[in-house]
């Protein structure tokens, strides 16, 4: 299959690209480098170094015989996305290209309106150019679980049926993000199901939970092929995050009282997951929403298994929670259509955070201790999150 890549210089894009790659598809990578550049904005950088686009995809071809093309272009440029398809021709497209950290989204006006720029108009301008260039193209596009925030009932697979009023239908889940950025994929999510409704494309919205881990089959050959690895406060993840905390001596930066539970999977699921959705398209004028996690934690969980599987002693400090989220809250997603598909999933174990915390030492000396600490405050005031909100 011919698939364009867009945000394949990033955590997540570089890795899938060479995983379906390495299966014979025929990959472009299609980015503007803005990742490294909110890096140089935050006075912060990956923990395990990358290189440049270009020096990656020389080196995938001279070690794994494959080429993949390199477009450098901005998605928000409607000219340089309907060139790309009509230089590459894809059959499918992938689409990871957005501003994708929730704290980065609430530093103050200006960066809730670039995310949100940067992401709505970038996936329409995808939405246009499949409609004119093939509607038959496949988008596979990454979404989140944070669309349906934490409601007091199980959230479903992108639909729910709801009888009202004697009357019955299957609706859009309800949307409850809990970040500008999180908002921008509910947005994303409506443009992509109305043009499905409207003009017949086919797309995949992968509801994708909190990814760890860094190393793939692909990217482990050669450290010019790695892929980065975030830990400060802004685009680092959560589990991580405590990894590197934990490696390092930090205390574990428990965000209030750690009740707050997230959908995660391991980075090899995602790459295996983006591959499934390629592999079994939907009929055309379909919008399916797949739930991309594998198990669910509390911050509080992942904080003592980490603490658990590493030696040493480590301390968990409980901080003021920069965000207004719910601490305590039920939380129970379906997420069964992907391993209808196939997916064997890669869960959280000792073993696992051990070959993560193993990669971390060996960049510990990379690791700047002034961003771990988070800056960035939901509130315009700097205020907490109220106590009804952390009650749930
Ligand atoms: P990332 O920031 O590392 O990668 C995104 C890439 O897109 C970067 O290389 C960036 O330069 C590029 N990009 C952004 N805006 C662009 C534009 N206008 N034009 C061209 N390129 C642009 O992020 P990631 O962690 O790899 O996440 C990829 C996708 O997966 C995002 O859409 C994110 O929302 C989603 N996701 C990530 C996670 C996670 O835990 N990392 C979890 C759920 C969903
Ligand atoms: N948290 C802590 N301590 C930390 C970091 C985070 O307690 O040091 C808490 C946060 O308060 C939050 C949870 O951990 O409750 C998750 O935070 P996160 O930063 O790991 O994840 P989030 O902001 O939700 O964003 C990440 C990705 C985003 C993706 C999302 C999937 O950056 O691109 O969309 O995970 S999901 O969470 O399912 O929405």
């Amino acid at each position: 299959m011919r698939i364009l890549v867009f945000g394949g210089d990033g955590f997540l894009g570089w890795p899938t690209a060479l995983h379906l790659s390495a299966r014979g598809h025929d990959i472009a990578v299609f980015d503007n480098f803005v990742r490294r550049q909110y890096d140089h904005e935050l006075g912060t950088t990956s923990l395990v170094p990358i290189e440049h686009l270009q020096r990656r995809v020389t080196r995938w071809r001279d070690v794994s015989g494959y080429t993949v093309t390199p477009i450098v272009g901005d998605l928000t440029d409607a000219d340089a996305v309907e060139r790309a398809f009509a230089e590459f021709d894809p059959e499918a497209v992938v689409h990871f290209a957005e501003q994708r950290a929730a704290p980065y989204s609430m530093i103050d006006r200006k960066h809730a309106v670039y995310t949100q720029t940067n992401n709505i108009v970038g996936t329409l301008n995808v939405l246009f150019a499949i409609a004119e260039h093939d509607p038959d193209v496949h988008l596979v596009k990454l979404g989140t679980m944070g669309e349906y925030g934490t409601p007091n009932i199980d959230i479903e697979e992108g639909f729910i049926e709801i009888t009202h009023r004697g009357r019955t239908d299957v609706l859009p889940f309800p949307k409850q993000p809990g970040s500008f950025y999180h908002l921008s994929k509910v947005f994303d999510s409506d443009n992509i199901a109305f043009t499905c409704r409207s003009w017949g494309l086919r797309a995949t919205d992968l509801n994708q939970g909190i990814v760890y881990g860094q190393q793939t089959p692909e990217t482990s050959l050669d450290p010019t092929l790695a892929t980065r690895l975030d830990y400060d406060a802004v685009f680092g993840t959560v589990l991580n995050r405590f990894i590197v905390q934990a490696v390092v001596g930090h205390p574990l930066t428990v965000y209030g009282s750690g009740g707050q539970t997230r959908g995660m999977l391991n980075i090899l699921d995602t790459l295996a997951c983006v591959e499934l959705a390629l592999l079994n398209p939907p009929a055309a004028g379909e919008y399916r929403v797949f739930n991309q996690f594998t198990e669910s934690w509390s911050v509080a969980e992942m904080a003592e298994l980490v603490t658990g599987a590493l030696p040493g002693s480590h301390r968990v400090e409980h901080l003021d929670d920069p965000r207004t989220e719910k601490q305590e809250h039920y939380y129970r997603a379906a997420h069964t259509k992907l391993l209808d598909l196939g997916l064997v999933p890669h869960l959280l174990d000792d073993e696992v955070i051990q070959s993560i915390a193993e990669l971390v030492e060996q960049h510990r000396a990379r690791v700047d201790l002034d961003v771990i600490r988070p800056t960035v405050q939901w509130r315009p005031d700097g205020r907490s999150t109220p106590a009804e909100v952390v009650r749930g």
